[in-house]
C-alpha cells in the first residue's frame, strides 16, 4: 500500500527567528521537512506493530485515539538547525502534541524480551541525495523511547495535518526531529539496527569514541527572537533543563532572566540590552554542557 506523494520533491519550510516569538509555535511558523516530498496517506491509514512481538496488530487511527491520551509540549528541532553556519532561518519550534504513549501501543502486540530496538517506518518514498528509498526509516533504543515517545494524532490541539505527518506520527520529545517519523506505517520490534539511508548513512555524528552514532538527544542551544523596547527575548533548550543563559549586548554580558524548566518545552529568557547592535545568547544545561562559541551546529550566533 504505497502512499500518494506530492510531485514536488523535498519540502522545507524554514522560518527566521522573529517568527518564533510565541511560546507555542503556530502551524504556519513551525518549520516543515519532508525529504522525499509530502506523503498523502489515507486519513484512516493504520499502523502495524510487528517483528519480535507476541502477536502482530494493525491499529487504525481511531483505535490509537481510544488509548489513554497524553499531551506533551516539547521542542522540535532538526539536526540541520542551521544547515550552514550563518544561515538566518531556523528549523526549531515548540509544539504541543497529543497521542497515545508508544508503550501502550506496543503492549497491545506484546513485546518479546529479546527486542532491543524499534524500527519506525514512514509511508513516504522517493529519492534523496541521489539515493532511492522505498520508505523513511528510523531505529530507536526501546528502553529509552517506550515511555517518552507518543504515537501522535494531534498537533496544535487539532487533528494532525498530513503536512505535519498525519494521520499518525511518532513523536520523541527530547530527540532531534529526524527521529519523529511522519506518516507512520510500521512499528517493528527487532534486536539489531537496520541498514537504511536514514539510519546508517544520514543523520549520524561522531560519538564519544569517535565512531559515528545516530543523532538522538538534543544539544544545548538557544535562539534570540528579537529586541523590542530595549529588551531582548529568546528561547533556550536542551535534552536536560537549561540552567543558565548568558546574554551579551555588543560583546558585554548583561543580566538575563531565565524561566524554570517545564518538561521538555523550551525556556524563555530576557535581558535588557538597550540599543545594542548585536545580541547573543549562550545556554548551559543541567548536564554541564555549554553552547560552543564557534565551529558547531549549536554554536553561539
Ligand atoms: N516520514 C518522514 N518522517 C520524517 C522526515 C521525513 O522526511 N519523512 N523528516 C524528519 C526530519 S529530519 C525532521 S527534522 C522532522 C520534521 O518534522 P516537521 O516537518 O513536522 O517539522 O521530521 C522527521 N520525520
Ligand atoms: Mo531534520
Amino acid at each position: 500500500m504505497r502512499a500518494t506523494m506530492d510531485p514536488v520533491g523535498a519540502v522545507r519550510r524554514l522560518v527566521p527567528p522573529e517568527r518564533l516569538t510565541e511560546r507555542v509555535t503556530g502551524p504556519d511558523d513551525a518549520f516543515v521537512i519532508a525529504h522525499f516530498g509530502l506523503a498523502r496517506p489515507e486519513p484512516d491509514r493504520p499502523v502495524v506493530v510487528n517483528g519480535l512481538v507476541e502477536r502482530e496488530v494493525t491499529l487504525h487511527p481511531d483505535e490509537v485515539r481510544a488509548l489513554p491520551a497524553h499531551r506533551v509540549e516539547s521542542v522540535h528541532e532538526c539536526f540541520g538547525n542551521p544547515l550552514t553556519p550563518g544561515e538566518r532561518v531556523r528549523r526549531v519550534a515548540n509544539l504541543v502534541w497529543t497521542g497515545a504513549r508508544l508503550r501502550d501501543v506496543l503492549d497491545l502486540a506484546g513485546v518479546r524480551p529479546e527486542a532491543t530496538t524499534l524500527w519506525a517506518r514512514g509511508a513516504d518514498h522517493g529519492e534523496f541525495g541521489g539515493v532511492a528509498s522505498p520508505d523513511y526509516l528510523k531505529d530507536l533504543p526501546l528502553d529509552d523511547v517506550g515511555d517518552r515517545a507518543l504515537v501522535a494524532y494531534s498537533c496544535h490541539d487539532a487533528p494532525m495535518t498530513s503536512e505535519r505527518g498525519g494521520p499518525l506520527r511518532l513523536v520523541v520529545p527530547g530527540y532531534f526531529g529526524t527521529n519523529s517519523v511522519k506518516w507512520l506505517t510500521d512499528l517493528t520490534l527487532a534486536d539489531h539496527r537496520p541498514e537504511h539511508l536514514f539510519t546508517t548513512r544520514l543523520y549520524l555524528r561522531p560519538g564519544p569514541d569517535g565512531r559515528s552514532v545516530p543523532v538522538r538527544e538534543l544539544d544545548v542551544s538557544s535562539v534570540v527572537t528579537g529586541v523590542s523596547d530595549g529588551e531582548a527575548r529568546g528561547w533556550a533548550w536542551s535534552s536536560t533543563p537549561v540552567v543558565e543563559v548568558v546574554v551579551e549586548a555588543d560583546g558585554e554580558p548583561v543580566p538575563a532572566e531565565l524561566e524554570a524548566a517545564r518538561g521538555r518545552a523550551w525556556q524563555g529568557f530576557r535581558a535588557r540590552v538597550g540599543a545594542a547592535r548585536t545580541v547573543t545568547a549562550r545556554a548551559t544545561d543541567a548536564a554541564g554542557r555549554t553552547q560552543p562559541l564557534s565551529g558547531a551546529r549549536n554554536a553561539v550566533r
